[in-house]
């Protein structure tokens, strides 16, 4: 009887090391399991889109085009100049063809229009977010109606938000050689529309004149007027050039 008790204990041990032994290798495979599937949200996680061109590009995407952008839990489409420069530019406006209507009011401006591709504004909304955290500069780039062409580096770039009419931010100027430095006359100034006058003249609506930007008194640069080889849109010592082509881009230093 009692050697029967304890070939029954015994067997019951033996039976619950093997059930042990099961359990770990269960528990190990789990845990494998686990490492495996945080090990491959890791990578998803570092698949995320960047917040900005200049990171696409570093991460190899040499190619201008259209991309997405993850800023502050938001997706941006927007248009990545790869090349000019040394790339890395996030565009926010194209002139090229005039086919976009750009005599459009404010909201329009705040919200953007256009197509990524062809003519557009980004919208003084989405530039506002695409600019905040970080430091930026920015890039203009133009092609006038005679076929020369000009651009304009400013060493710091921002524009705040909707509560300052998003007044720009303009830090040192670089341009091609004969480019005046006019849009220093509006660094600190918010931005106007035709139907929004926030500049400095109490006789007239700059932006009516000259299309939506941001002015002092109605100024000497402007690239969102009138798109003929009549219209100008920076005055350059002697005489307006008109653009055929333009673009205005940002990336970080
Ligand atoms: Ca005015």
């Amino acid at each position: 009887m009692a050697l029967g008790a304890t070939a029954l204990v015994l067997a019951l041990k033996t039976e619950s090391t093997a059930e042990l032994d099961s359990a770990h290798v269960y528990l190990g495979e789990q845990v494998n399991i686990m490492n495996e599937s945080l090990n491959e949200q890791q990578k998803d996680i570092n698949r995320l889109p960047p917040s900005d061109c200049k990171a696409l590009l570093q991460a190899g995407n040499v190619e201008s085009g259209i991309y997405y952008l993850l800023k502050d839990g938001r997706i941006f489409k927007v248009y990545c100049d790869m090349v000019t420069s040394g790339g890395g530019w996030t565009v926010f406006q194209r002139r090229c063809d005039g086919t976009q209507d750009f005599s459009l009011g404010w909201n329009e401006y705040r919200r953007g229009f256009g197509k990524k591709e062809g003519e557009f504004w980004m919208g003084l909304d989405d530039l506002h977010s695409l600019l905040s955290n970080g430091r930026f500069q920015l890039r203009i780039d133009m092609t006038a109606c005679n076929n020369q062409s000009f651009f304009a580096e400013y060493r710091s770039f921002n524009v705040l938000g909707s509560s300052t009419n998003y007044q720009l931010q303009i830090g040192d100027f670089e341009g091609s050689p004969g480019l005046r430095n006019y849009m220093k006359y509006v660094n600190g100034r918010p931005f106007s529309t035709i139907d929004r006058d926030n500049d400095d003249s109490s006789t007239t609506n700059c932006a009516k004149r000259h299309g939506a930007w941001w002015y002092w008194r109605c100024g000497n640069a402007f690239l969102n007027g009138g798109y003929s080889c009549s219209s100008p849109n920076w005055w350059n010592g002697s005489g307006f050039i008109s653009v055929r082509f333009s673009e205005m881009k940002f990336r970080p230093y």
